[in-house]
């Protein structure tokens, strides 16, 4: 990992923490190909050193299957959550 990833890294991680002071947000991530092996939505594994995930999460909470990753502004960490929840988003795009 060079030292540019890891800054655009942590660019990315502050703007999601900047984005979800208000209320929890998705920000792009899902385990859709294997349960609890997350990927952004470019198909971009996600690995222990660029996820900023809360204790014990991912944890398909009480058995349910969630399988999409927000940010929570309560912690500033990343938790799995049912895809249907009903929260904002950031998209993504060229710059
Ligand atoms: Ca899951
Ligand atoms: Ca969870």
């Amino acid at each position: 990992m060079t030292r540019k990833h890891l800054f655009d890294k942590k660019v990315l991680y502050n703007h999601f923490v900047s984005m979800a002071t208000t209320g929890r947000i998705w920000i792009g991530l899902h385990d859709a190909f294997l349960t609890d092996q997350f990927y952004w939505l470019n198909n971009v594994s996600v690995n222990d050193l660029d996820s900023h995930w809360g204790p014990g999460q991912p944890d398909n909470n009480r058995g349910v299957d969630q399988d999409c990753g927000t940010i929570s502004p309560t912690d500033q960490l990343f938790h799995d959550r049912e895809c249907h929840e009903d929260f904002n988003y950031l998209c993504e795009r060229q710059v």
